[in-house]
């Protein structure tokens, strides 16, 4: 490679003109159309690959700075990525929209219009894959050389769609209208080996070095998208693989004998493994299925990196200064085997020296607490579909336990219990375990979560171990999650604080501070929210017919749906509003919105019913004129990021209710904190942190906290008895069970009344008198207007520190050793 190929030359102008002018030749030459006749897709990719070609440019000088620089790359590998919507994002990053709006305007188009076929890339279930675009958007924005990596999912996550109030999924065919923003590289395209045999390998006899001779070969073909960063010229990418059956897979011969299904059936299965984010694993070969998709990405990616490290680099000794992967929880774990068996196995590396080389490499983020949430594997899966693999596992596990032996001598339950193997009916792969013995730092997304890891989840590798544990609060993105998604309350900030420094720079929030006892500050703060509040209104309209007043508290409930977010506590909150205004319909009440918004799993049964109770509980409310004048419950289908902006800047009140300890950290509870939403919220995941910061008085703590929570489970936990003691829970429970909300069918909801009253997991009765005071604390709050706007001004100012930037530093300071290269304008 030369240099003079590696010194880019600028092909987009930075001029209005120039803009307009690539806007037609884009049409033409791309679309091969005219303004009078293109269509709302043409119009919409016209402008995406104009907007995009100043990505390009700015990308082929960041490869040109990287190329010269030789640095240290971060490499983040994660099986999701939420991305959001894309097209705002980069005109924002490319500073393009002030010449956009005129010139749709001139014909006759508005950017709204266009924006319908900007579909958002699902390419991810919830907080972890957030937190995945979160890191990528202020690794560039940071100016540090990274790549993500990915699985391109054909469909994404699925499109929830609720027919009688039951979640209905459907396949998200996001790429429906193409996707201008992504670029093939089919040069760089990876083979995959899957099942087979292992043999000696005569180069190493009776050594570990083996030679794997796979039963099923499948392509890799890469794509990447253009990852800018904000406010400086830096764009990064991030490549995601879809899978491709290898040449040979058409046959032919069965073709020509008219047996047309079974000549595709070798590209069908290939084809399958990208096919859908997290296969239903509840079937054999639907677990075999996700396993295969791991070890796609993983193996995918290492050669990937591997090519790039030699494009710069030669021999092994500087891969791990050169190097560093990020393993975002454990469904890239195998890597760690891989490149062991890579380097081993492929590169005639001593095994010593490529241990070395792969622990410098990984580092692991933890994102859970719940033990069920830590991946296992079957030996006996493993041992079929990657042979070789599982003879690593058994060696990195034989020279790991005799670390621990050594450690501990005489103690025979260290070794079980620290094992990367499970014994068991069914001997199972410890994934974490592997992690963390494969990684140089492992860490949690919350301080809490991190203390818990270390005391309970990971305790033993912890105390042998305990400089590998580190913690980093997760962040969020304040281009998106305020600039893009608040543009008024962005524009307030920026009056107020003079500039956009805040943009990259958060904590400079806390200049706020001073305005909150500025009472024309405060009015301006209310107007936005109030304007913001009708926009959601007439979204929330169009998507579910119910009208909602603007004026009334907006109180939102945004996530997954899950038991330990405990979603039946503010149902069963919802429900006492209600029969408090129907035991006193004369009183004054706080007029509420409560929202609703979040996918269950396909196979969790229990929160589906839980979603179709909470829409059934909305269309009563929604329909008695009594509850209605005081109450609405709405419930958008489909939550995504692109809802997500919509519904934040909207909300005045948000629910962070999980049974502390269980809550790793959450991410919306920054968001909507950043956004002046008010926190109700037990001490759980980042709450402890939002509340630390933004002060006790400007946080509406109640419940348990994860010590209390785990001594009452220890004491045996009896949600009867607080059922039987509480009679407002105990009217809330008998509400549902009256078949109330079912038409008078008592038995429709009777296995959400069981769980709740014989089971409760996740101690929701235990939390609900403190939950429903709390709540009371809240309106008094509110009705002091002054009061909750000071609050709410206060919260933003305060939580500068929860920037996915400053997330990203810690990670180069403390786990990565990074530094940043510049890219010249
Ligand atoms: C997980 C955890 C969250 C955490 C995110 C990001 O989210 O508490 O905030 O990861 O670290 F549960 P999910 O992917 O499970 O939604």
């Amino acid at each position: 490679m030369t240099e003079a190929r590696h010194r880019p030359r600028r092909t987009v102008g930075d001029s209005l003109e120039d803009f307009e002018r690539d806007l037609i030749s884009n049409l033409y030459y791309q679309r091969g159309t005219t303004i009078e006749s293109a269509s709302g897709p043409d119009g919409y990719h016209t402008l995406a690959v104009t907007v995009r070609d100043r990505l390009v440019d700015r990308y082929a000088r960041t490869a040109a700075a990287h190329y010269a620089a030789n640095p240290r790359f971060v490499y983040y590998l994660s099986a999701e990525y939420l991305l959001g919507r894309q097209l705002r994002q980069n005109l924002l990053y490319t500073d393009t929209e002030r010449w956009v709006r005129p010139i749709a305007e001139d014909l006759g188009v508005s950017l709204e219009a266009l924006e319908v076929y900007d579909v958002e890339p699902g390419l991810g279930n919830g907080g972890l894959g957030r937190l995945a675009a979160c890191l990528l958007d202020s690794l560039a924005t940071l100016d540090i050389p990274a790549v993500g990596y990915g699985i391109r999912y054909e469909f994404g996550i699925f499109k929830q769609t609720f027919r009688d109030g039951r979640q209905v999924e459907r396949p998200d065919d996001w790429t429906f209208y193409g996707n201008p923003w992504e670029f093939p590289a089919p040069d760089d395209r990876q083979l995959v080996g899957f099942y087979g045999a292992t043999q000696p390998d005569p180069r190493d006899p009776g050594g570990l070095r083996r030679v794997w001779v796979p039963g099923e070969t499948v392509r890799g073909e890469p794509r990447h998208m253009l990852v800018p960063g904000y406010g400086t010229q830096t764009v990064n990418i991030i490549r995601l693989w879809q899978a491709r059956a290898s040449r040979e897979s058409f046959d032919l011969a069965r073709f020509g004998v008219g047996q047309y299904v079974e000549a595709v059936d070798d590209i069908v299965r290939a084809e399958n493994i990208s096919k859908v984010l997290y296969p239903d694993d509840s079937t054999e070969p639907g677990r075999e299925l996700r396993l295969k998709q791991q070890y796609f990405l993983v193996a995918c990616s290492l050669r990937d990196i591997i090519r790039r490290y030699r494009l710069r680099n030669s021999g092994w000794e500087h891969f791990a200064d050169k190097v560093v992967i990020q393993l975002n929880d454990t469904h890239p774990v195998m890597a760690v085997t891989e490149l062991m068996r890579l380097l081993v196995d492929e590169h005639g590396v001593g095994w010593d020296e490529a241990w070395d080389i792969t622990r410098r490499t990984f580092n692991y983020t933890c994102h859970t607490l719940l033990p069920e949430a830590l991946e296992t594997w079957p030996v006996r899966l493993l041992e079929r579909l990657l042979p070789r693999h599982m003879e690593i596992i058994y060696a990195i596990n034989h020279f790991f336990l005799e670390e621990v032996r050594a450690a501990y001598p005489g103690d025979t339950d260290m070794p079980r219990r620290m094992s990367i193997i499970q014994e068991g009916d069914e001997r199972r792969v410890r994934m974490a375990h592997l992690a963390v013995i494969g990684s140089t730092a492992v860490n949690g997304v919350a301080e809490l979560q991190t203390k818990l890891l270390a005391e309970t989840t990971l305790h033993d590798f912890a105390v042998l171990w305990p400089e590998r544990f580190h913690n980093v609060t997760n962040g969020v993105t304040p281009r998106r999650f305020l600039r893009m998604a608040n543009p008024r309350l962005s524009e307030l900030i920026t009056g107020a604080l003079g500039d956009e420094g805040w943009l990259t720079d958060l904590e400079r929030l806390h200049g706020l501070g001073t305005h909150a006892d500025d009472p024309d500050f405060r009015a301006a703060w209310r107007a936005v929210k109030r304007q913001n509040k009708g926009d959601l209104a007439a979204a929330v309209e169009r998507a579910t017919g119910v009208l909602i007043d603007p004026d009334a508290l907006a109180d939102v409930m945004i996530k997954r749906f899950h038991e330990y977010k405990r979603q039946q506590l503010k149902l069963l909150h919802v429900i006492t509003m209600m029969n408090r205004i129907r035991a006193d319909p004369q009183a004054t009440y706080v007029p509420r919105t409560v929202l609703f918004g979040g996918k269950a799993a396909p196979g969790y049964l229990a929160m589906k019913q839980l979603i179709e109770l909470v829409n059934a509980v909305a269309g009563v409310v929604n329909t008695d004129p009594v509850l209605a004048r005081h109450l609405r419950v709405v419930f958008p289908p489909d939550y995504n990021v692109t809802k997500a902006q919509f519904v934040i800047p909207a909300a005045d009140l948000s629910e962070q209710i999980s049974l502390a300890g269980k809550e790793a950290s959450g991410t919306g509870n920054m968001k909507l904190a950043l956004n002046g939403a008010l926190t109700i919220g037990t001490l759980d995941g980042a709450n402890i942190e939002i509340r630390d910061r933004v002060g006790a008085d400007n946080f509406f703590l109640f419940g348990m906290d994860a010590q209390a929570a785990a001594d009452l489970r220890r004491s045996g936990y009896s949600p009867r008895a607080y059922y039987e003691a509480d009679f407002e829970l105990r009217l809330a429970v008998d509400t549902i069970a009256s078949g109330a909300f079912a038409k008078g069918d008592r038995d429709a909801f009777a296995p959400v009344v069981d769980a709740m009253l014989h089971r409760d997991e996740y101690m929701a009765l235990a939390d609900y008198r403190a939950y429903v005071d709390c709540q009371d604390t809240v309106e008094q709050a509110w009705l002091d207007t002054e009061r909750w706007t000071r609050m709410s001004i206060l919260n933003t100012a305060r939580c500068g520190f929860f920037s996915s930037d400053r997330t990203v530093r810690e990670y180069c300071e403390r786990i990565w050793k990074v530094d940043p290269v510049r890219v010249n304008p």
